[in-house]
Parts: C-alpha cells; sequence; structure tokens
C-alpha cells in the first residue's frame, strides 16, 4: 500500500496565492490531493477547484518531462546536454551574425508566478542587451503601470483596496469572484466582500455582464464597455460639483487638483450619460456614496485596462481614490510592503516616470517600462528590414492564443531563424519553437511570491521548499534560465550557474553598501556575501533580498529580522499585519508630491473628449473568465474541463431574438470571423456579446490531447491588433465592435 505524507506548497495557478496542503506519494513521485492550509496565515484554508487539482496538473501525462529539439523539420525527444548544445548554437549564430538585438522575447504571465520568472528571465533580456521584449502586462496591466509611474514616480507602486477594513469597495471592470483577484492579492475574495457586507459595508459593481462579483454587489451599473474612463471622469466632476472633494490628510501631498477639476468640467454625468449607457443619476450616485462612505476603495481592473483609454482610466481609479481621502489610508486603497522589497528610505525626490526611450521598428509605438506593445510582435519578425528579429525566445508565454491575430503571429513565428521555448506544453505557441525547455512541475520547485507580495491585501511572507525533489537531470526552472544567461553572457551552458548568481549578488551589495540610507550602509561586500546560506543560488538571492528588505535582519544588524532561513522555521508563512500608510516611502515624482494631472493624461482627455461624439457600435465584443480555467493554459484537465467552463458567446435574449439566432453565431470583427454555439443569458447587456479567451486549441503540431477534444474558437483571432490604448501599448480586448449573424 502506498505510503503518503504531507508538504505544504503555495498554489501557484491564480494571483491568490494560496497555501494548499499537498498529499505526496514519495514511492510513485506524485501528489495526489490537495486541500487548503488551514493554518496558512494568508489563506486560512481557502482553495479553489484549480488549486483541488494540483495533483493533476503537476503529472498530465501531456506534461514535457524531458526537452525536445527540432531535426529535420520534427520536433523530437533530447537529453538535457543535446538540448542546451542546440540552444547554444541556435542563439550563438543569431548572435554572432546579427546580435543579440535582433533576438526578441517574450515574457508570458505565469512569470509573475514562478522564482524563476522574477529572478532570471530579467537576465536573459539583460544578457541580449535587446528592445525586442514583449510580455502578456500589454494584454493586460500595463496602463495601470503607467498611471502609477506617472502619479507616484514608481510604476511599481500598486495601489491596492484594504479589502478587510473598507466600508465601501467599488469594483470596476473585475470579476474576483471568478479571477480570485488580481492586483489585488487576496485569498478568498468572496469571503471577505460577504465579511464587508457583515460589518455593514457596500459594494458597488461596474460591469456589463452581471457577474458573479456582480450578483453579490449591493449596487450593480452596467456600463456600455469602453466607457470607463468617461464615467470615471463624470464621477469627478460631481465631486467637484457637489463639493463632495475632501483629500484630508493627503491634501498637503498632492499636486494639479485644480486642473483635474478643469478637466472635468466637460464631462458632467448629463454629458457621458448615453455614451456610457448609464443614467446621470446613477454616475453622480457612485460619486455620492464613495464621499460618504467612512472608508471606500476603487479598484479596477481588466475591463478597465485592456481598452482603448485603459490608462486614463486606470488612473482615474486613483484620482477618485485621491479626492475622496481614501489614497493611503486604512480601509482606502494602499500601498502593500513586500518583504523583497527594498527598506524603507526616507522620502526624496525621484527621476519621475517616462515612456518612449525609443520606439519599435515598424509602427514607432513607444516603449513603456522597457517593452513593446506584444500586439506589434509579429510585424516586427515578419516586416524586412535592419533590425528586424531573427529569433524568438518565449518564456511561459502562449501568445499565438493570447495575443491579438495569432494566425500571423503563428506564420511569423514559423519564419525565424531560431526560437526557443521555456514551457511544460507543446501547445499553439511553442510548437514553432527549434528547441523547448520545459521546467520541472510545480510539486517538484521551490516558491516564492516575488512579484505578488507588491499586490497583497496583507502584509506577509511565505515560502515552500519543493515538494518533491528534482527528477535525475532535470534542471530547475532556475537552473535553466540560468545556463541560458551563460551563453548570452559567452560563456557555455554547461558552466557553473553560480557564476551567474554571484554577479547579482555582488552588483546589488556593492550598491547596497555605498547607500548611506541601507540597512548594510558601509559594509563589506565580501562579508556579507560569505553571510548567505550555501545552496541553489535562487535561495541565496531570495535570502539577500529578504534580509536587505523592510522585515529583513539587515545582515545581522537588526536581531530577529526577517532570513530565508527563519522564514524557512514558518512554515505556514510569517503575518506582517494590516496594510499602513506609507505613501512617502513609495513617493518618487520629481516634485517630491503626488501628480494628479501629469500632462501625458490630461492630453489623452482631449481624444477621450472628442471620442464622445462618435457613433456607437451595433454590437461589441466582450471577454470572460471562468473558475476552472487559467488562460490558454489549463484545458488540458479532464477534472477542469466541461460544466460551465465552455467556449460559448453569452448574448442577452432580445438580441438573439431581434438577430434571429438561436444556438450558433457567425461573429465577424476587425481581424477576422468564427461561429460559436450561443449561449443566451439576461446576464449581460443588450448590445454586448462575451466570448471567453485562451481557447482555439488542436492546431497542427501541439500536443495537449484532452484540450485538442474540445478546442473551442480564438477569440484574439476577431482582433486585428490594430486598436490600442495609446499611452501604455496595451491591446483593446474588449469593447471590440463585431457584427453578429445567425450561424
Ligand atoms: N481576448 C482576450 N485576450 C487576453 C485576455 C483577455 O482578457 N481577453 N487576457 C490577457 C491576460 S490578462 C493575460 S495575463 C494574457 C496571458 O498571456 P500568456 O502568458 O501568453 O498566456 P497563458 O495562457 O497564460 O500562457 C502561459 C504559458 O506558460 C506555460 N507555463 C505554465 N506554467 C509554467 C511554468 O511554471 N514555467 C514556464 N516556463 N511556463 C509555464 C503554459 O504552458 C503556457 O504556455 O492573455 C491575455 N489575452
Ligand atoms: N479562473 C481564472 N482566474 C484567473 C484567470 C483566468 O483565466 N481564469 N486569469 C488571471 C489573469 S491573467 C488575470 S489578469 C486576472 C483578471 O482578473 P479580472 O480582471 O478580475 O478578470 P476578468 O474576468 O477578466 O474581469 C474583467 C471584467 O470586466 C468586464 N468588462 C469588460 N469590458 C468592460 C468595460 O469596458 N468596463 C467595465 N467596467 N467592465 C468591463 C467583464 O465583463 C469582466 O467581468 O484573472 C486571473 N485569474
Ligand atoms: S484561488 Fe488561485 S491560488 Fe487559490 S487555490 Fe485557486 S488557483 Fe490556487
Ligand atoms: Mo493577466
Amino acid at each position: 500500500m502506498a505510503t503518503t505524507r504531507t508538504a505544504l506548497r503555495i498554489c501557484p495557478f491564480c494571483e491568490a496565492t494560496c497555501g494548499l496542503t499537498l498529499e505526496v506519494d514519495d514511492d510513485a513521485g506524485v501528489v495526489t490531493g490537495a486541500r487548503g492550509d488551514r493554518e496558512d496565515v494568508f489563506s486560512a484554508g481557502f482553495i479553489c477547484p484549480k488549486g483541488a487539482s494540483f495533483g493533476e496538473l503537476d503529472s498530465d501525462p501531456d506534461r514535457l518531462t524531458g526537452p525536445l529539439v527540432r531535426r529535420d523539420g520534427e520536433l523530437v525527444d533530447a537529453s538535457w546536454d543535446e538540448a542546451f548544445a542546440a540552444a547554444a548554437e541556435g542563439l550563438g549564430a543569431v548572435l554572432a551574425d546579427t546580435g543579440g538585438q535582433t533576438v526578441a522575447v517574450y515574457l508570458g504571465n505565469p512569470n509573475a508566478h514562478t522564482i524563476a520568472g522574477s529572478l532570471y528571465a530579467p537576465l536573459i533580456v539583460r544578457g541580449l542587451g535587446t528592445r525586442q521584449v514583449y510580455s502578456a502586462s500589454t494584454l493586460d496591466q500595463m496602463p495601470k503601470h503607467v498611471s502609477l509611474g506617472l502619479m507616484f514616480g514608481n510604476p511599481m507602486a500598486f495601489t491596492v483596496p484594504d479589502l478587510d477594513h473598507t466600508d465601501h469597495l467599488v469594483v470596476i471592470g473585475a470579476n474576483p469572484l471568478v479571477s480570485n483577484g488580481s492586483l489585488a492579492t487576496a485569498a478568498d475574495f468572496g469571503g471577505k466582500l460577504k465579511a464587508l457586507h457583515k460589518r455593514g459595508g457596500r459594494l458597488v459593481v461596474i460591469d456589463p455582464a452581471r457577474t458573479r462579483t456582480a450578483a453579490m454587489a449591493d449596487r450593480h451599473i452596467a456600463p456600455r464597455p469602453g466607457t470607463d474612463a468617461a464615467l470615471l471622469l463624470a464621477v469627478v466632476h460631481t465631486l467637484f460639483d457637489e463639493n463632495l472633494v475632501d483629500l484630508g490628510e493627503l491634501e498637503p501631498h498632492v499636486d494639479g487638483v485644480d486642473v483635474v477639476r478643469t478637466l472635468a468640467d466637460a464631462f458632467a454625468p448629463e454629458d457621458v450619460a448615453a455614451h456610457c449607457g448609464v443614467p446621470a443619476e446613477d454616475i453622480r450616485i457612485i460619486a455620492r456614496e464613495i464621499a460618504a462612505a467612512s472608508s471606500a476603495a476603487v479598484y479596477g481592473r481588466i475591463g478597465t485596462s485592456t481598452v482603448e483609454f485603459g490608462t486614463v482610466g486606470s488612473w482615474l481609479v486613483d484620482v477618485v481614490n485621491v479626492l475622496t481621502g481614501n489614497l493611503d489610508r486604512p480601509g482606502g486603497a494602499m500601498f502593500p510592503k513586500s518583504p523583497v522589497a527594498q527598506a524603507p528610505r526616507p522620502p526624496r525626490a525621484g527621476r519621475g516616470f517616462r515612456t518612449g526611450r525609443w520606439h519599435s521598428r515598424v509602427s514607432g509605438h513607444p516603449e513603456v517600462l522597457s517593452e513593446l506593445p506584444t500586439a506589434a510582435l509579429a510585424e516586427e519578425i515578419d516586416t524586412p528590414g535592419d533590425g528586424k528579429v531573427e529569433a524568438v525566445i518565449t518564456i511561459a508565454g502562449n501568445p499565438v492564443l493570447s495575443a491579438p491575430d495569432g494566425e500571423r503571429l503563428s506564420r511569423a513565428l514559423e519564419g525565424v531563424r531560431f526560437m526557443l521555448s521555456v514551457d511544460p506544453y507543446l501547445n499553439e505557441t511553442t510548437r514553432h519553437a527549434d528547441v523547448i525547455l520545459p521546467p520541472p512541475p510545480p510539486s517538484r520547485t521551490a516558491h516564492f511570491d516575488v512579484a505578488l507580495s507588491n499586490a497583497s491585501v496583507r502584509n506577509n511572507a511565505r515560502y515552500s521548499e519543493p515538494a518533491l525533489p528534482l527528477a535525475p537531470g532535470q534542471p530547475s526552472e532556475s537552473d535553466i534560465l540560468s545556463r541560458l544567461a551563460l551563453v548570452l553572457f559567452g560563456l557555455s551552458p554547461f558552466d557553473d550557474t553560480a557564476v551567474v548568481d554571484d554577479q547579482v549578488i555582488a552588483t546589488t551589495l556593492t550598491k547596497e553598501t555605498g547607500d548611506p540610507d541601507s540597512p548594510v550602509a558601509g559594509r563589506d561586500v565580501d562579508e556579507l556575501t560569505a553571510m548567505l546560506p550555501p545552496g541553489p543560488g535562487y535561495e541565496r538571492r531570495l535570502d539577500m533580498m529578504l534580509r536587505l528588505g523592510p522585515y529583513g535582519d539587515g545582515f545581522g544588524a537588526k536581531a530577529g529580522g526577517l532570513t530565508l532561513d527563519r522564514l524557512k522555521a514558518a512554515p505556514h508563512g510569517i503575518d506582517y499585519g494590516a496594510l499602513r500608510p506609507r505613501l512617502g516611502e513609495v513617493l518618487r515624482t520629481p516634485s517630491g508630491k503626488v501628480e494628479l494631472a501629469p500632462e501625458p493624461l490630461v492630453a489623452d482627455v482631449a481624444r477621450l473628449r472628442d471620442s464622445l461624439n462618435r457613433g456607437a457600435d451595433d454590437f461589441v465584443l466582450i471577454g470572460r473568465r471562468h473558475l476552472r480555467s487559467n488562460n490558454s493554459w489549463m484545458h488540458n484537465l479532464p477534472a477542469l474541463s466541461g460544466g460551465s467552463n465552455l467556449c460559448t458567446l453569452q448574448m442577452h435574449p432580445d438580441d438573439a431574438v431581434a438577430l434571429g439566432v438561436t444556438d450558433s453565431a457567425l461573429i465577424t470583427g476587425p481581424g477576422g470571423k468564427l461561429e460559436a454555439p450561443v449561449e443566451i443569458t439576461d446576464g449581460i447587456r443588450r448590445g454586448v456579446v462575451s466570448l471567453p479567451h485562451g481557447w482555439g486549441h488542436g492546431l497542427d503540431g501541439t500536443r495537449m490531447t484532452v484540450a485538442a477534444d474540445h478546442p473551442g474558437v480564438n477569440v484574439n483571432q476577431l482582433n486585428d491588433g490594430a486598436s490600442m490604448d495609446r499611452l501604455s501599448g496595451t491591446s483593446v480586448l474588449n469593447g471590440i465592435p463585431v457584427q453578429i449573424t445567425p450561424g
């Protein structure tokens, strides 16, 4: 009989970061079960169906257990040595001929959920010295980075709703009951909303669909898609118009209030009501309720972000938070304090935030956070000329399904000289690769939320050691990326990867010891380096970051402070309490103040004003997410398939009657045509249809058997990618004009 033991592991499948208790069978080397870890300091036992399927996902028979290398046109099994040699040869040839700057890198969503993605993927970009950098951010949250950068001088200073303490939460363009929250890392979002109600608080949801989150709301407003920016400006207008502006303690720290007042002049609720499809009085009520609440937080996500005025909308979310005195105060929108952030420094002016330091070759898109728009990747590959992309590296991404016009991207990838993917699946994107290097399954990987700790609704630190050892010969993902970095730094992939970590450690410690405000100011780099524990490079780097961080021991300077060893001794994590005000620690604008009216945003409002006069489209397409799914890569598990997790076109019954649509519809968008089964529901606004993304499986050359059996259609094929939020290069993925006819 198999004996099992338990092991703790933070779930990497979404941003909720739940602590799981895995059941492990050592003899078979598999995870046989997963439940919520009740003692986890952050998630207290919460789990969702995806987390419960950890074992199945971990040992999915279609998961690659070893590398694939293209030989005579076919992807065939190869040893790790052969695969690294092939990677070195393929990359080496391109580096020698056209240079690292002709290699494009695409970084997908799971990089935000792995140590490797956070600590090692940036080294690949640096090693190449390339400006051809693309990521899921320009299909997602880049508008937020830009608005944060312009307002706070700090594009990573996420403003997160203080869910556990707010009296009034406004959710705009997000469905956390299904997504489990995003840029608001909170386990059991639904439970937190119930607790909000229990303490007498109110929930307002602004979403064209009556989502599960909207169904919980005290007030659900269903605007026309793509109109959040105008709606929020009308909220701002109302705050000024009805004398509801009260910055409270923020007052001395904010510049530009009068500019915002003037901007909002032209956006009276009565002026935008028809455009937004929301009665003016409803917009006024949204404003009055926020102002009247003893604390309130406005929280926006994908529906506010992936639209034409995504950056303006993301900015206005925080403008409302500021004008009602809710920024940086308990119950409002607050700045988390990540254990791997820099230890607090005294307030000081920063250099500010700028985009457009360079531009894309073909269409001249401005760089944003050193990235170019993912929707522009295909043209950078398939347009001839100097600086054309010759090779592509994808890490944890599936842009053929997740980005607009995957067919063009597929053709482009087929034509590159060399393509390398670090990914566990042979999917729609990686099928074009010449070398695929699969990471080990999550059970065999250590975990720390480097990225998501920065968006947590409660400060904490948690670390999971691998639940099972690596299979013989299998490198960790950190090791895989380190070996690629060695190649890019002109070394052999078979050299000692410690060089890579040693270099990062030396650079970081040199900088910190030279900074008079650092906890290790003036100390000796060698002495500090010797204090790091032996072990894998990622552990040494993590230990360094924790010790330099806000809870850290400052390399012995603060007795009892955090180190990786101390974190390992607390397997359910360490709680650092509720979010606390810390504006001065994050603010890095040149003025030293919150910039409420940065010039690029003011300029875009003029464009927004003009757009109000455009005629409305008959039908617009939006997206939706399903609880038992995750973007494009979880459709291969029987346990998560079927039920409500279907690729259907949702449509209002009155629209279906008017169009004569019954069970199938033909959808035509700017990028193409699709046919999809129709699901008629009054849970969606008239004139709006919804189709989830991440489907369209079963393409030639993929190896995802279950997904291929129920492939669905690729919604992003309706999108030609031409439409973008100008300030962030983010694709418009919601509010796309479509025509519908019976299928
Ligand atoms: N129409 C429409 N399109 C959208 C969206 C939408 O709402 N509507 N949403 C957008 C958003 S928010 C996002 S974030 C993007 C996502 O875009 P992508 O990141 O490009 O797509 P994913 O489907 O998340 O692909 C993740 C890939 O990582 C691999 N993977 C999983 N775990 C690991 C791991 O541990 N290591 C490595 N190396 N690989 C791993 C998977 O096999 C898969 O290939 O999609 C965007 N596309
Ligand atoms: N189960 C599951 N969880 C996930 C994912 C998944 O695929 N499945 N993906 C993960 C990722 S990568 C991300 S980024 C997060 C996203 O997390 P969320 O943003 O919470 O998820 P969405 O379901 O995309 O929610 C967007 C909502 O915006 C609405 N919407 C569309 N257009 C508009 C508009 O113009 N205005 C307004 N106000 N609303 C609009 C949609 O109806 C939808 O309900 O979820 C993460 N979690
Ligand atoms: S909510 Fe997210 S983190 Fe929690 S178990 Fe589900 S997938 Fe994992
Ligand atoms: Mo995302």
